[in-house]
C-alpha cells in the first residue's frame, strides 16, 4: 500500500545524499592511523629427533619470537567530515518535500518531517560515508514519531467490562460511507478470532437497507445481528441488543449507527442519546483514509458532541500512495486501532506503526 511513497523516499534520500556530498563544502579532513598486528608466517618444521623437553621449550621461544616480532602495519585513510547549514538545507531538502507532497503527504506533516531532519542533520559533523545511513535514520525517527499516536487499549477495556460481568459495548460513528456498517462486521470478526463472543446491533435505523446490510455482513461472519424492522430509535436498538447480551451471555455488543453528515443536528443529538442511555465502553470513529489531514475535521465534528476514544482507518488499500494515510494519523491525534485494507470481512489488521515505517522502507 506504500509502494509508491516507499520508492520516492528512497530516491528522495539518494538525491538528498548526492547533494549533500557534492555541495556541502568539506569541513575537516583527517588522517587515521591504523595499528595492525601482522601475524609471522609459521617456520616449517625442520625434520630432527628431538626430546621432548626441547619440542616444548622450542614451542614456547617461537610463541614469543611471533609476539615480538609483530609489527604495526600503517593503513592510512582520509575522512571527510561534512557540515549542512541552514541555507545549504533549505535547497537540498526541496526534491523530498515535492516527493511528500506528490504523495499526499499534508503540509503539516511535511513540516514536521523538515523540523525533525533539522534537528538532526544541521551544524553537525558528519561523516562522508555516513550521510546516506544519517539522512534515513533522521527520516526513520521522524515517521515514527508521526505513526505514534496516543493509545488506547480495547481488550484492556473489553476484558474490565467482563470482569464487571457486563458486556462490553463498542460505538461506531462516522461519516456516510465512511465503512461503518463492514468496519462492525470485521471488528467482530477479529474479536470472535480472539476468542471473545460479540454479537451486533443494526442500530443504523435511518436507512432500512442499512440494517440490512449489516445482517448480511453478520452472515459472512457467521456473527448474530440484532435487527428491529418495526423501530426508528436506533437508541432502543442497541438497548435491546445489551439487554440480550446479558441473558445469552455475549462478551461484546458492536453497534453499527446511521452515517452522519457536517451539520446534521439532529442525527448529532441523536448520538449523544444513545451514549446517554447505553453508556458505551469505546466509541470509535471510522474514517476513510483518504480523507488525509481533513481527518481533523471529522474528529473535531464527532468529538465536540460525543467523546471519540480511538480512529478505525478504513479503505487503506485503496491509498496507493500513502500520503493521506500518514496524515490522518498524525493530525488526527487520536488513537488509531485498526485499519482496513479491502473488502472482505477479514481485511481488518491491529494499527502497527513499526509495521508501516519498515513497508515504508525505513
Ligand atoms: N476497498 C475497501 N472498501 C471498503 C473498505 N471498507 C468499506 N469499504 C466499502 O465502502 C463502501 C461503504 O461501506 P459501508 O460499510 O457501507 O459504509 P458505511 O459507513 O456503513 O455507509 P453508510 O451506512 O451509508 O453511512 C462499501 O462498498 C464497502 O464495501 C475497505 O477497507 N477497503
Ligand atoms: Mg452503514
Amino acid at each position: 500500500m506504500f509502494g509508491f511513497l516507499k520508492d520516492k523516499l528512497k530516491s528522495a534520500v539518494e538525491k538528498f545524499t548526492k547533494k549533500v556530498e557534492e555541495e556541502v563544502e568539506v569541513i575537516e579532513e583527517k588522517e587515521i592511523e591504523e595499528k595492525q598486528p601482522v601475524i609471522k608466517k609459521a617456520k616449517k618444521a625442520e625434520p630432527k629427533i628431538l626430546e621432548i623437553e626441547e619440542i616444548l621449550k622450542e614451542d614456547k621461544e617461537e610463541k614469543k619470537e611471533v609476539k615480538e616480532k609483530s609489527f604495526i602495519k600503517k593503513i592510512t585513510e582520509k575522512v571527510t567530515t561534512k557540515k549542512i547549514s541552514e541555507e545549504q538545507f533549505e535547497e537540498i531538502f526541496q526534491d523530498l518535500q515535492i516527493a511528500l507532497l506528490e504523495n499526499n503527504v499534508a503540509l503539516e506533516v511535511v513540516d514536521k518531517i523538515k523540523e525533525d531532519l533539522k534537528e538532526e542533520l544541521l551544524e553537525k559533523p558528519i561523516k562522508r560515508i555516513q550521510i546516506e545511513s544519517q539522512v534515513k535514520e533522521a527520516l526513520r525517527k521522524s515517521l515514527e514519531e508521526i505513526l505514534t499516536p496516543p493509545e488506547f487499549d480495547l481488550i484492556k477495556t473489553i476484558e474490565k467490562a467482563k470482569k464487571e460481568s457486563r458486556p462490553a459495548v463498542i460505538l461506531i460513528i462516522g461519516y456516510n460511507g465512511s465503512g461503518k456498517s463492514l468496519s462492525c462486521a470485521k471488528l467482530a470478526h477479529y474479536l470472535k478470532q480472539k476468542k471473545y463472543k460479540p454479537i451486533l446491533a443494526a442500530a443504523d435505523t435511518f436507512r432500512a437497507a442499512g440494517a440490512i446490510q449489516l445482517v448480511e455482513y453478520g452472515k459472512l461472519a457467521e456473527i448474530p445481528v440484532i435487527h428491529d424492522p418495526k423501530t426508528k430509535d436506533s437508541c432502543s436498538v442497541i438497548f435491546d441488543t445489551i439487554k440480550h447480551a446479558k441473558s445469552k451471555h455475549y462478551d461484546i455488543v458492536v453497534a453499527d449507527t446511521s452515517g452522519r453528515i457536517q451539520n446534521n443536528k439532529d442525527l448529532m443529538d441523536e448520538l449523544k442519546k444513545i451514549t446517554r442511555i447505553n453508556n458505551p465502553d469505546a466509541t470509535l470513529l471510522v474514517v476513510d483514509s483518504l480523507t488525509g489531514s481533513d481527518v481533523v475535521i471529522q474528529v473535531d465534528q464527532f468529538d465536540k458532541n460525543i467523546a471519540v476514544d480511538g480512529l478505525i482507518l478504513t479503505k487503506v488499500d485503496v491509498d496507493e500512495k500513502g500520503g493521506a494515510f500518514l496524515s490522518a494519523v498524525y493530525t488526527g491525534k487520536k488513537p488509531v486501532l485498526f485499519v482496513c485494507l479491502g473488502q472482505r470481512i477479514t481485511d481488518i489488521e491491529e494499527y502497527n506503526p513499526e509495521k508501516i515505517v519498515k513497508q515504508l522502507g525505513l
